[in-house]
């Protein structure tokens, strides 16, 4: 097996791009894909400041990697979501990332900062643990970014997440949802810009980017994944992959080139609805917002706003 680029040996076989690429070549794959992203999808203009959603695993630690090396100026945030040894393990991975490259790191610890925990809280809000869980990171990171001053938020969500996302959405027709569904959702009053840098690269280009940057990531998948659906949509599309190569991207870009715009409006209308959060003055439909009801349950105490630590490494 060759590099298609320089017929040097080649390290990786991607079947959805007939191709297979040298360390060196693979690597520029990888770059070349998020100048791409970035540039079909307007998201990140020269001289706005990024903050990188940084959970230790391999994608962040490489989008970080790749927005880092492309010349972007790129701060991390890492929530410590209090979920046993996997958080402490996670953190470790995102603090020896930050010190060997010279990056700042910010973070917040959720028992600590914000008085629960994802196991604790979900229990006692009576959400399943990835809920509550994504209902606190999209509040701390958009909460983050408009404290620090970053203009965009910037998540490792790769080609493969998104793919089993709208397949999900797809399957129940979930119209609020797909309107979200973009690489790219812009700015409004109490929004940062967030988005998708990785969205052309898929899990297995991002492990392989880590191993051959030589980027130590966390292997473990968070214990309360189990069970998770996306997990079993992500198995059938792996399935349809293997005997047609490049349907997954194929059925995730032609949604948002043909299908997308459909559903967009309604969620433009939803956002110029939105009120101050009574607590935490982020947007929300009405009075307290879901992250300050979910704190103030899980901590049986009322809410408090959350102030974000700055961590320099
Ligand atoms: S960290 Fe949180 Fe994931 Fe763990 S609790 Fe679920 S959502 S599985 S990306
Ligand atoms: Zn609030």
């Amino acid at each position: 097996m060759k590099c298609r680029r320089c017929r040097e040996p080649a390290i990786i076989d991607l079947r959805r791009h007939n191709a297979a690429f040298c360390k060196d070549c693979f690597w520029r794959h990888c770059h070349e894909q998020v100048k791409r992203a970035i540039h079909d999808f307007d998201m990140i203009e020269r001289g706005e400041r990024v903050l990188v959603a940084v959970s230790g695993g391999k994608d962040s630690l490489a989008l970080w990697h790749i927005l880092h090396e492309l010349g972007y100026a790129a701060e991390g945030l890492y929530l410590g979501l209090g979920i046993g040894d996997y958080s402490d393990e996670s953190g470790r991975f995102a603090r020896d990332f930050a010190t060997r490259f010279g990056l700042v790191l910010h973070e917040v610890d959720l028992p600590g900062d914000v008085g629960f925990d994802i196991p604790d809280g979900s229990r006692a809000a009576r959400r399943a643990p990835c809920s509550a869980c994504g209902l606190s990171k999209r509040h701390l990171f958009n909460q983050a970014a408009t404290q620090l001053g970053f203009d965009v938020v910037a998540t490792g969500h790769n080609l493969d997440d998104e793919a089993a996302v709208l397949f999900g959405n797809t399957l129940r027709w979930d119209a609020e949802y797909l309107g979200r569904q973009y690489p790219v959702l812009p700015a409004a009053e109490g929004f940062a810009k967030k988005v998708k840098p990785l969205v052309r690269l898929g899990e297995r280009e991002m492990a392989a980017y880590c191993v051959t940057q030589r980027i130590d990531y966390i292997l473990d998948e968070c214990p309360m994944a189990v069970g998770n659906r996306h997990l079993h949509y992500k198995e059938l599309l792996n399935r349809l992959e293997d005997s047609s190569p490049g349907a997954k991207a194929a059925f995730l870009f032609h949604f948002f080139d043909k299908a997308h715009q459909h559903f967009a409006d309604a969620v433009v209308e939803e956002r110029d609805a939105l009120e101050a959060c009574t607590v935490c003055g982020s947007p929300t439909p009405a009075g307290e917002c879901a992250f300050c009801r979910l704190q103030a349950r899980a901590t049986r105490s009322d809410a408090i706003p959350v102030s974000i630590g700055r961590r320099p490494v």
